[in-house]
């Protein structure tokens, strides 16, 4: 569907339940003071704002059986996948504002859900920083920010692995990481194991964006769901300093205008997710800025008029 035609709908979820470090909670706002609704008004049919998810406040406690925040996390999981599952299945295309990346869970659950029963196939595109593969044997933190990934593909406690009861798992072949350079030793390991394909920054020095953005788009057709989970620590934090957890040595304006433009032009986009966005360590909140940016090329916004 062309973008002109889709209609989006903004849902807040204002936690850092996940995060090790407090104020992603504000990212919802930031986005709205920003100007998303606006700049994607410009760009697609409709736009509607629902507000805010509201879930349990953020305890600050140490992890418990190597997890942090595990029922929190759970909930406000619950509160988003509810959530974006009544967007899509109005034939809408969800935006999640976030809020840390743990919501990641439930939003791609809600993705996964309307794949099946709309017969489609599910391509998930994750732009980070970090591989968010940690389980609660390895992770480094206990915070399950670092482990949405793994909790998908099977690896985690049973509440977030089946959550609300759902059935089956993120098939690994699913999924496309592009941007890493900060994975954790055991991390790693795992990654490497499970097979996931991984664009790291690397691989981006070595074959530019464009081969990259190929690459990570070969396979999919008009049946393909592109779900787009953008960790906002997947900039270079030149770019975007309001992160948690910057990790320097990524990707520069042009390399991920470059990849947002390279998903619009599929057409293909199902639902987003924009998360880790932290204005407590922003200035003047300029990397809510960017992200508005970069989300208007997301949606096909271009320099040029695209022939054909
Ligand atoms: N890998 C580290 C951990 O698991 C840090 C993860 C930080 N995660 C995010 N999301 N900011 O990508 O603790
Ligand atoms: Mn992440
Ligand atoms: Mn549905
Ligand atoms: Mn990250």
């Amino acid at each position: 569907m062309s973008e002109r035609r889709k209609r989006v709908s903004l849902v807040g979820a204002p936690t850092d339940i996940g995060a090790g470090m407090r104020g992603a909670s504000m990212g919802p706002e930031a986005l709205r003071v920003a100007g998303i609704h606006a700049a994607l008004a410009a760009r697609v049919a409709e736009v509607e704002d629902r507000g805010n998810l509201g879930g349990p406040g953020n305890p600050w406690q140490k992890p418990v059986s190597g997890y942090r925040h595990l029922p929190e996390v759970v909930s406000w999981n619950l509160l988003a996948f509810e959530a974006l599952h009544d967007v899509l299945a109005a034939g809408r295309l969800p935006v999640l504002l976030g809020g840390d990346h743990c919501l990641g869970i439930g939003s791609i659950r809600a993705a996964m859900r309307h794949c099946r029963e709309t017969g489609k196939h599910l391509r998930v595109l994750w732009l980070d920083a970090h591989a968010d593969f940690n389980t609660p044997a390895i992770t480094p933190s206990g915070n399950l920010h670092g482990m949405p990934l793994a909790c998908l593909c099977g690896m985690g406690p049973t509440e977030l692995v089946h959550l609300a009861g759902e059935p089956g798992r993120l098939p690994i072949e699913a999924l496309r990481l592009i941007g890493v350079r900060s994975v954790d030793e055991g991390e790693r390991r795992l990654v490497h194991e499970s097979r996931l394909e991984v664009f790291d920054m690397r691989f981006i020095d070595e074959w530019g964006m464009r081969h990259t953005m190929e690459q990570a788009l070969s396979g999919i057709d008009e049946n393909t769901h592109l779900h787009v989970s953008f960790d906002v620590d997947f900039l270079d934090p030149d770019l975007a300093p309001g992160v948690g957890t910057t990790v320097p040595g990524g990707p520069t304006y042009r390399e991920a205008q470059l990849c947002m433009e390279m998903i619009a032009d599929t057409g293909l986009l199902g639902s987003l997710d924009i998360v880790e966005l932290n204005p407590a360590l922003d200035e003047r909140n300029r990397s809510a800025l960017v992200v508005v940016d970069l989300v208007e090329s997301l949606f096909g916004k271009s320099t040029l008029m695209r022939m054909g």
